[in-house]
């Protein structure tokens, strides 16, 4: 059985969209097998964010990261990492396919970094190193 980490970003939980987010993810068929509302700190974030510093956008996404709460979900299913970058589309909120969560929820607000409402793991090496980071 495969495992992906999914955040709920700050804007998401900001927007009262945990529960839309949660749902489409059990809708498709996957299964929650553990969740957290957490405070993230800088440590747990340049953590989770290594592949990104020294990006432009690097300390405009910490800074958006540390804004307030995110929920931290494992969610499994077979092929569960290429199925929720699926069912989260593609990264920029404007352009991502209507039907994905960034493509019907999400939109540019002229911010530094991209808010676009949830991470999910790319790899299973990513999915793997996320989900100890975060559980
Ligand atoms: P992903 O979340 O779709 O996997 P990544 O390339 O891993 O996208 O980038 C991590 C996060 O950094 C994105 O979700 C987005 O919030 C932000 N980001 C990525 N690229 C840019 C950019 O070019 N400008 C501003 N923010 C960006
Ligand atoms: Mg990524």
């Amino acid at each position: 059985m495969q495992a992906t980490l999914v955040l709920c970003k700050p804007d998401a939980v900001k927007r009262n969209l945990i529960g839309e987010i949660v749902a489409r993810c059990e809708a498709k068929g996957y299964v929650v097998g553990d969740i957290r509302l957490v405070q993230p700190d800088r440590d747990i974030l340049s953590r989770h964010y290594a592949e990104h510093e020294g990006k432009p956008f690097y300390e405009p996404l910490l800074e958006f990261m540390l804004s307030g709460p995110v929920v931290a979900i494992k969610l499994e299913g077979e092929r569960v990492i290429e199925g929720f970058r699926s069912l989260a589309g593609a990264t920029d909120p404007t352009t991502a396919a209507p039907g994905t969560i960034r493509g019907d929820l999400g939109r540019d607000w002229g911010t530094k970094v991209i808010q676009n409402l949830v991470h999910g793991s790319d790899s299973e090496e990513s999915a793997e190193r996320e989900l100890s980071i975060w559980f």
